[in-house]
């Protein structure tokens, strides 16, 4: 058995939680517990605040958890990064109000600074040769500036609507952060199978993410037309049909160059053109 935590409630909640549904895991509905069984795999789930997850996984409470990275660095417990999950994208960055000129980082010596990861940014000033007040807040730190407790903030910014409501404008993105899966270092072994088994379902469903299965009947004479066209082309499979002069073929293409891919095929030949949702797909 191993115990994976994730966020109770909030932005990575949901996402966590389609990730393991994806992965074929039903995580049994339990509003109100804290602790909950995974139907036939061997997992529990732990819901947590994201703050704790770092040092739950640190000290073994949790054998591996889902949590941004940017609460990964920021609590500085040992744990094992094992994977990007790709969810959860944000940057924490450093704005202040848009009616200031912003001249290079030289801006913020001497300033007070909002934030709520106040070791990140102390470990970016450093860095930077900057000594500024950091005030840690610990939350609704976009409001800072306006209310007179601070002159810049550093904080998550994803579309940074939250900032330009706020009169304030991004000037320096400090660390990009995403979802991240951890684990608790030295794991026992008959846990670490368990993990291995896990990772191989997530890179599944993360491998068939944004691609769509192509099915296709095409004259054979127009095959290395296709192979051209596709350079990309993963491993496309050809059979034969009934029809004499044709060919029946199968292949995975990026979803983003799917109405290309469709043209390009068309103008050769290509018919019965079927898009097929990929679920999983192994190396
Ligand atoms: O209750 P708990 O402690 O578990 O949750 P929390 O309130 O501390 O965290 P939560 O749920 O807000 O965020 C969890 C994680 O989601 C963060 O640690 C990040 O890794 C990730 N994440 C991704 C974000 C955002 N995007 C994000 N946009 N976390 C917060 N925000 C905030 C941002 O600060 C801004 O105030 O959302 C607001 C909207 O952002 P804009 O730029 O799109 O306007
Ligand atoms: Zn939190």
């Amino acid at each position: 058995m191993i115990r994976l935590a994730i966020q109770a409630k909030g932005r990575l909640n949901e996402e966590s939680l389609d990730l393991l549904k994806e992965s074929g895991l039903v995580v049994e509905p339990s509003k109100k517990k804290l602790l909950t069984k995974c139907g036939d795999f061997p997992l529990e789930i732990l819901f947590l605040r994201d703050d704790d997850i770092p040092q739950a996984v640190s000290m073994g409470v949790a054998d591996i958890g889902i949590v941004g990275l940017n609460e990964v660095e920021e609590r500085s417990f040992i744990v094992d990064k094992v994977h990007n999950l790709a969810f959860g994208k944000c940057r924490l960055s450093l704005a202040i109000p848009k009616s200031e000129i912003y001249n290079g980082i030289g801006y913020f010596q001497g300033k007070r600074i909002a934030t709520s990861y106040p070791v990140l940014l102390e470990r970016y000033f450093k860095k930077e040769g900057i000594t500024a007040e950091i005030h840690q807040i610990a939350g609704s730190v976009e409001i800072a500036p306006s209310v007179g407790l601070a002159d810049a903030i550093f904080d998550i910014v994803s579309s940074g609507g939250t900032l330009i409501t706020n009169g304030l404008k991004e000037v320096v993105s400090v660390m990009d952060s995403q979802a991240v899966l951890i684990a608790t270092p030295n794991m026992e072994s008959d846990k670490r199978d368990i993990l291995k088994q896990l990772m191989m379902r997530f890179e599944a469903v993360e491998r068939s993410k944004g691609m769509k299965y192509l099915l296709m009947n095409l004259p054979l004479d127009r095959l290395d037309d296709a192979t051209e066209m596709l350079p990309g082309m993963r491993s496309p499979t050809i059979l034969p049909l009934a029809q004499k002069g044709w060919c029946s073929v199968h292949v995975v293409v990026e979803e983003k160059q799917l109405w290309d891919r469709i043209e390009g095929l068309k103008s050769i030949g290509a018919e019965g053109i079927l898009v097929l949702s990929l679920e999983k797909m192994m190396p």
